[in-house]
């Protein structure tokens, strides 16, 4: 009996708990709809936020596992990029800003780029000798950054720089340049770049050939004539093996001229032949300048062109030391900035 009582009001309280119970969800539940809306709108947002937020996780995992699916599986960039335009009258805007040209190049990531749709042919490094030229080297910049991507090129821009205002050395910072930018990717190929030339043609392709190539054949200061026979300055492409076999530039080329015809002395030396591009494809626009303080002419020059036979092997990559400053990878390029006159 004693048994049946503490059942039967046991029974009763459960039922009692469960009524009770009951009426609290259901008015938990209606409260979500009855209740303040102002109060319930953030649930939801944060509730779809969450969703959103999973699904977009997903969504990545996705794109990332197909981009490296497709990295592996891309097709090769075709030999002429059907983005080519041929021949183009170039326009220097006189209140240009480096932040337009920024927001001009949206693809390119701390200086550098590589096609979505194909694997380039090439990966190529662009080296800019550079001093006191921010001008010349942001027009540069609008006109180099679309046409190197209509030529579906994978490529890094970099801006040697050269720090203080003793004599100005443009044949060692491309030294400089080509080995700081081996240390951060394996490039095929290596642009020697003047910062005040400009290439009309985009059919002047920026990749290397089986000979090292002079791209400049003429510019409008010069009629788009050759300077000279065998001139191979201002800008020049080798492959990694061409300019490391011949030492790559001498470092002794202090101030204007010389080192550019060292560099063909070199090559010539090693039995290569400098390749061309058509006239009308190999045409520059010089942005106009008069000579720089800190780089007059070099008087020694001709004196340094006697000897090269008898010093490029042990003057040149092998014997570059420089003063690292910084590396900055900035938007658009990467600088770097040296200073020569600390050696021992
Ligand atoms: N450079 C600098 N800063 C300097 C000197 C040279 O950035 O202070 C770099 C720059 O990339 C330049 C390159 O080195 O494009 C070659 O130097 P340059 O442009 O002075 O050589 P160029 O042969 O002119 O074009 C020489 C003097 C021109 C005198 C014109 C008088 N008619
Ligand atoms: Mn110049």
């Amino acid at each position: 009996m004693g048994f049946n009582v503490t059942f039967h009001l046991s029974y009763k309280f459960r039922l009692l708990f469960l009524f009770t119970f009951c009426l609290t969800v259901v008015g938990w539940a209606t409260s979500n709809y009855f209740g303040d809306p102002v109060r319930e709108i953030p649930k939801a947002k944060n509730l779809i936020v969450y969703f959103n937020k999973s699904a977009v996780l997903k969504k990545e995992e996705i794109v990332t596992n197909t981009a490296s699916v497709r990295k592996a599986e891309l097709e090769n960039c075709p030999y002429l990029s059907p983005y080519l335009r041929g021949l183009n009258k170039l326009n220097f805007k006189p209140d240009l800003t480096l932040e337009e040209v920024r927001a001009e190049n949206p693809n390119v990531d701390g200086g550098r780029y590589r096609p979505e749709k194909c694997k380039a042919l090439q990966r190529v490094a662009i080296l800019i000798p550079h001093r006191n030229r921010e001008r010349h080297l942001m027009y540069l910049l609008e006109h180099l950054h679309p046409f190197l991507q209509r030529q579906q090129l994978e490529y890094g821009i970099y801006v040697i720089h050269q720090a203080g205002s003793k004599k100005f050395n443009r044949a060692k910072l491309l030294n400089v340049g080509y080995l700081e930018a081996l240390k951060e990717e394996n490039w095929d190929c290596f642009i020697f770049h003047d910062v005040d030339l400009v290439p009309e043609n985009d059919l002047n392709l920026y990749k290397c050939e089986d000979q090292p190539k002079h791209l400049v054949v003429g510019r409008n200061s010069t009629g788009y004539r050759l300077r000279y026979k065998g001139y191979f300055g201002g800008v020049t492409a080798l492959t990694r093996e061409q300019f490391s076999k011949v030492n790559g530039f001498s470092n002794n080329y202090w101030g204007w001229g010389g080192e550019d015809d060292d560099l063909r002395l070199r090559v010539e030396l090693q039995r290569m032949k400098i390749l061309r591009p058509l006239p009308e494809v190999g045409k520059y626009t010089m942005i106009f300048h008069t000579r720089d303080r800190g780089n007059e002419v070099n008087v020694d020059r001709m004196k340094l062109l006697h000897e090269v036979a008898r010093v490029w092997k042990t003057d040149g990559l092998t014997s570059c030391s420089y003063k690292l400053l910084s590396v900055e990878h900035n938007p658009l390029y990467i600088n770097i900035t040296v200073d020569f006159w600390s050696d021992p």
